[in-house]
């Protein structure tokens, strides 16, 4: 198997980063899990079968989204999946669950005081330490988009969703 392009969630087919790049190694786990799992010849899989392959191929994945994932295999409605299908959803799981560890570094690393929220003051002590000078207004105008519940810190959820609707357009 040659190079495979990976989906990109920031759309511009372009990595952000080189461990968005998937392993020879990783698509053969999960060719190999993907024949394993429709071992009994319909060529289906079940919530059993997605379920126990994601987590052998450590992918962190709510039930929500296997159901999700398994609605859009059968979209087609043939009832048979193609590896094709699989490994396009199931790569672009590891590209989402990579982008969000990545989030979540830059959250840790912003929220200096380390109280688990990012607040003005944060962002002032990382942006000096940056030697980025933003006015009082300018940072308050960053928390205030992102805080959601209106608690005036930024937490983990709201960075999160801010970061994807500004970086990844979705
Ligand atoms: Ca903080
Ligand atoms: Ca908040």
């Amino acid at each position: 198997m040659g190079r495979v392009t990976v989906p990109y969630p920031n759309g511009s087919g372009k990595p952000r980063g080189r461990r968005y790049a998937l392993t020879e190694q990783k698509m053969q786990e999960i060719k190999e899990d993907f024949q394993r799992s429709v071992t009994d010849g319909s060529g289906s899989i079940d919530f059993q079968a997605l379920n126990s392959a994601t987590r052998d191929l450590g992918l962190e994945i709510s039930e929500e989204e296997i159901n999700q994932i398994l609605a859009e295999l059968n979209q087609d409605g043939t009832g048979g999946i193609e590896f094709d299908k699989f490994f396009n959803i199931i790569t672009s799981k590891f590209v989402e669950m990579e982008a969000r560890e990545e989030l979540l570094m830059a959250f840790r690393i912003i929220d200096q005081d380390k109280n688990g929220k990012v607040s003005a003051a944060d962002i002032q002590r990382i942006a000096k330490e940056l030697g980025i000078n933003f006015t009082e207004i300018e940072i308050q105008d960053m928390v205030d988009e992102a805080d959601r519940d209106r608690d005036g810190e930024v937490s983990a959820d709201e960075f999160m969703r801010m970061m994807r609707r500004t970086s990844f357009g979705y």
